[in-house]
């Protein structure tokens, strides 16, 4: 009798163990697409001539992207300059980026401005945080523009080490319209622009004066990168601002300014150091109403703006 209730315990024993490793098999489950060796999109280039990848709608599955880096428990920190009359985009950014970037992720904007009064109030969703920084005003826009270098470079040194796994450097006359997620995670990431991912090199608006550092050759360039987003790892961003702010202040004691001031050098900086991932310009792209046969999506794009009134000088 007490062998037969053994038995019987050890059944039961069995089925629930089988049934609880059946159960943690079906929560590890997940069902996607099976990847295709041969077929993909055939309208656009998805690998750099390095064989870094080209992001493009239709390339990568966004659940499984984000089942991956969802187990690191990862930090994006995120920033944005809004100087002057630019204060008024900050609203528009910061509610679209809550509902398109990032989102399951912890992400920590910081937001560099001159006036923290104007900043208006925007409900960050859990695992979201804004921090605003106050920096003095600068009465050219170029030199707003160019600034940013020099203070991304220090807020990685002295805030973001153990704060942060990657970063994006964003412009904020912007508006996110579709998903910007962990597809965009990379070593070294740059977007390509919206208005020159389909000319020659040499129309490329790169530096050509020789005398400037971010000097490109008519028959040198890879591709041409907007200004507007980059972003990787805390370390290799250093290394990128570091050196253009380097390369922006040797040009600046030889009086030269180069003519889309640091899109230029970080044109020529993603020449020398070749991104790890390309972003196509659905993350950069002219604006929601414009169409172009391979923007099968648009993620994020510039704001209309009437450079006359709102820059504080011509
Ligand atoms: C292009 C680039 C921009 C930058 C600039 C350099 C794209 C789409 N844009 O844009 O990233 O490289 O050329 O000349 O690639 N800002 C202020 N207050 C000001 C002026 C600028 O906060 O008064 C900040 C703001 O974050 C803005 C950014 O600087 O988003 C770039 O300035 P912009 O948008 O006026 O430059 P733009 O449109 O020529």
């Amino acid at each position: 009798m007490l062998a037969r209730h053994s038995v019987l315990m050890v059944v039961v024993f069995g089925m629930v163990l089988s049934g609880l490793i059946y159960l943690n098999n079906i929560q590890c489950r997940l069902v996607y697409k099976q990847p295709d060796v041969l077929a993909g999109r055939t309208d656009v280039a998805s690998v750099s001539p390095w064989s870094a990848p080209i992001i493009w709608e239709g390339n990568f599955d966004s659940a499984l992207i984000d089942s991956i880096y969802k187990q690191h428990n990862l930090t994006i920190a995120t920033t944005v300059f809004a100087m002057g009359k630019y204060t008024r985009f900050v609203k528009d950014f910061l509610e679209s980026a809550e509902e398109h970037y990032f989102v399951g992720f912890r992400v920590h904007f910081y937001l560099f401005t001159d006036q923290p009064e104007s900043v208006p109030e925007v409900k960050m969703g859990e695992n979201r945080t804004l921090t605003i920084q106050k920096v003095p005003v600068l009465n050219r826009w170029q030199d707003i523009s160019m600034s940013r270098m020099e203070k991304l470079e220090k807020l990685i040194e002295t805030e973001l080490a153990s704060k942060a796994d990657y970063i994006f450097c964003l412009d904020v006359d912007t508006k996110f319209y579709g998903r910007w997620g962990a597809e965009t995670l990379g070593r070294l990431v740059g977007v390509i622009h919206p208005y020159l991912y389909n000319v020659p090199r040499n129309q490329f608006t790169y530096e050509r004066r020789p005398a400037s550092k971010a000097y490109i050759a008519a028959e040198e360039g890879d591709y041409y990168y907007a200004g507007a987003a980059f972003g990787g790892s805390l370390e290799d961003v250093h290394h990128l601002t570091r050196t253009c702010r380097e390369q922006l202040s040797i040009d600046a004691a030889n009086s030269i300014e180069a003519v889309w001031q640091e899109e230029s050098h970080l044109n020529k900086y993603f020449l020398l150091n070749k991104p790890s991932k390309l972003l196509s310009p659905e993350y950069m792209w002219r604006g929601i109403s414009e169409q172009a046969a391979p923007i099968k999506i648009v993620r994020f794009t510039n704001v209309p703006k009437n450079y006359a009134e709102i820059r504080p000088n011509p």
